[in-house]
């Protein structure tokens, strides 16, 4: 009898135990949506992220990974993680625009002339006061990643000056800046999200499209378009976002192990997009694209014609917002 006593204490101890370790190591499953597929550094430092977070919280968050726009477009996805259905997706700064309009400032055509630059710009206080932005929204911005300077492709001619754009119909990002920008240039913008853009070429809906090099060859749009040119035109960062209904739910130890690992999956993520960049403008080019190199005049010329577009944007931004832009950029020029 004693002895049993003794073993239904010891019982009642382990379950309490049990009972009030199990907060702490409380187990918070969370999904991430991308909408590229698994090749493009989107989803490949989408993974990266999911991989840290599980050792740097100890297990205690795992992220599962959906790519492809399985779970929606960027759009769709940033909506769900305010009404706390998503936790995680990294979709553009240009589709983020629509939600605070200052991100959309980055899209600036011809501001960026460097990845290192566009770094300096993110990382310094001028990014990080995009990010403060974002919580009223009910996000969180958890670091900038890189899409990359975006390129032209079309399947009418291959497109070396600004007139070359007359009469083409081109898909651009949801995003008011981008349609204003190549209507400005003399083509017909038809927004869309990426996911719906292969059919759309394919069935020749649209004639072109503008994207990095790494979307151009995740998303094989050179078994639809013949004619590649490096406009370069803008860059585009990702952000990479959880929803605050999910953060709000998440102990201290978790948001900080979640933010260092945003913050070394950022690295990665930069690294694997500057070398695929730099590698698959060949590749694509083995594929049957015809690369056309728009040289620095032709740029300056499509800069040129844009001077009304770029006005019309630098009066809605505002001034404050624009100046501390173009400085953060002078700033980087100079390395301070
Ligand atoms: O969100 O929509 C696009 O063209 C973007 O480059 C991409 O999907 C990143």
């Amino acid at each position: 009898m004693k002895l049993n006593r003794f073993w239904g204490a010891l019982a009642s101890a382990l379950l309490l135990g049990a009972l009030t370790t199990s907060p702490a190591s409380a187990q918070v499953k969370a999904k991430l949506g991308t909408s590229l597929p698994d090749t493009h550094p989107q989803t490949i430092g989408a993974r990266k992220f999911a991989e840290l977070v599980g050792t740097r919280t100890e297990g205690r968050v795992t992220v599962t990974v959906y790519s492809n726009a399985t779970l929606g477009s960027d759009v769709q996805m940033t909506s769900a993680l305010q009404g706390g259905t998503l936790d995680f997706t990294v979709p553009s700064t240009a589709t983020l625009a629509n939600l605070v309009k200052d991100f959309g400032v980055i899209g600036l055509p011809f501001s960026f002339t460097s990845e290192k630059q566009a770094d300096a710009v993110l990382d310094g206080p001028f990014g990080q006061a995009l990010l403060a932005k974002l919580p009223e929204k009910k996000l969180i911005g958890l670091a900038f990643w890189e899409n990359g300077f975006r390129n032209v492709t079309n399947s009418r001619r291959s497109i070396e000056k600004v007139d070359d754009f007359s009469g083409i119909k081109i898909r651009t990002m949801q995003n008011n800046l981008y349609i204003d920008m190549f209507n400005g240039l003399g083509s017909n913008a038809v927004p869309m999200a990426v996911n719906e853009l292969f059919t759309a070429l394919e069935t020749r809906a649209v004639d072109a499209q503008e994207n990095p090099f790494t979307v151009i060859h995740a998303q094989k749009f050179f078994d639809v378009q013949k004619y590649l040119s490096t406009t370069g035109h803008a860059y585009d960062a990702l952000v990479l976002l959880a929803g605050k209904p999910f953060w709000d739910k998440l102990s201290e130890a978790d948001r900080g192990a979640i933010e260092a690992a945003a913050k070394e999956a950022t690295l990665f993520q930069r690294e694997t997009s500057r070398r695929l960049n730099g590698d698959l403008k060949a590749a694509l080019a083995k594929e049957g694209m015809q690369i056309t190199e728009v040289t620095p005049e032709q740029r300056g010329l499509m800069r040129e014609k844009l001077k009304p577009v770029i006005n019309k944007y630098a009066a809605q931004f505002g001034d404050e917002l624009v100046s501390s832009f173009y400085g953060a950029i002078a700033k980087a020029n100079s390395g301070n």
